[in-house]
């Protein structure tokens, strides 16, 4: 009996190929449906052979800048003005002092943002508001309880109280970037065992709950975490794609910035499980637009 290797037969092999089924499968799957092994092994090679080659021949896809995808272009992002590499930065009301910085990711460390009162006044209004914490939930645009995030949190409202107004009207000066542009400070306490896993801030544009969210100021494109006190032993922030880990520390705090919602931007960050003592911490997320 002899087979045909038909037009048809060319385009379902490319079909399973760019559908991600390797040569392997592809090959079992045809001699299930009656190939002999050795005709349907030509038919897989000769056609993909063929296609690679065509493929390689044309040129590259040119996307109109309109329709390319968010990943491939950044937008503006807030930052600290370091040109000079400054020891300390003028925030106003008090000097910060410049810890470390990173280029990719976008890292900067702070030393002394916040001052111990003004820590110590964050964690004893947020104390009685502690629930366990809720993460935006990105298929729906709601809140949802995430057991990669084994913290309690609350939320304040912008200027809710005078230490948050301070601190807010601070990073809004370091950052040259609007005050409106800003979430609410989340505070966190993490107890011992507490973690949170590994993740990004910003919003997956491939979520369907995503455009919900943006309405309220766009993307988020930088985060601050702000330590309140100080665990005994771990509770550090961790950037896994550098291998670079911030140590809680009263005061102090990590930023960094991500001018387009991609992996590319290595920002994936955790909160490594607390060891020993508690952690407390204030997260500001700052959005591309005035936040509602
Ligand atoms: O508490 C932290 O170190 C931490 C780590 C990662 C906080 C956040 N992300 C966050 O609030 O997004
Ligand atoms: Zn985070």
């Amino acid at each position: 009996m002899s087979q045909t290797i038909t037009p048809e037969l060319r385009r379902w092999i490319i079909e399973q190929a760019s559908a991600g089924f390797t040569p392997e499968v592809v090959l079992a799957s045809m001699v299930s449906s009656g190939w002999q092994e050795s005709v349907a092994l030509a038919a897989l090679e000769s056609t993909l052979r063929e296609h690679l080659r065509t493929q390689a021949a044309k040129p590259p896809v040119v996307v109109p800048v309109a329709q390319a995808d968010a990943a491939a272009t950044g937008v503006p992002v807030p930052d600290f003005n370091l040109s000079q590499s400054p020891r300390q930065i003028d925030a106003g009301d008090r000097m910060v002092d410049v810890i470390a910085t990173l280029n990719h990711p976008r890292v900067v460390v702070l030393g002394n943002l916040l001052s111990a009162q003004e820590c110590e006044a964050l964690i004893e209004s947020a104390r009685p508001h502690l629930a366990r914490s809720l993460t935006v939930e990105t298929k729906t645009g709601g809140e949802e309880l995430n057991p990669d995030r084994t913290s309690s949190g609350m939320f304040f409202t912008r200027g809710q109280t005078p230490e948050v107004a301070a601190v807010e009207a601070r990073i809004a000066r370091l950052l040259n970037w609007p005050l409106e542009n800003g979430e609410g400070f989340q505070v966190l306490n993490y107890k011992p065992g507490a973690e949170y896993k590994p993740h990004y801030d910003y919003f997956d544009p491939a979520e369907p709950g995503t455009p919900t969210i943006l309405r309220r100021g766009g993307q988020r494109v930088a985060t601050l975490v702000m330590y309140l006190n100080e665990p005994t032993r771990g509770g550090g922030t961790t950037f896994p794609d550098v291998g670079f880990e911030v140590a809680p520390v009263r005061g102090n705090a990590v930023f960094f910035s991500y001018d387009r919602p991609h992996p590319s931007t290595r920002t994936l960050h955790g909160g490594a499980p607390v060891i020993e003592g508690e952690k407390w911490v204030a997260t500001k997320w700052l959005r591309e637009r005035e936040f509602i």
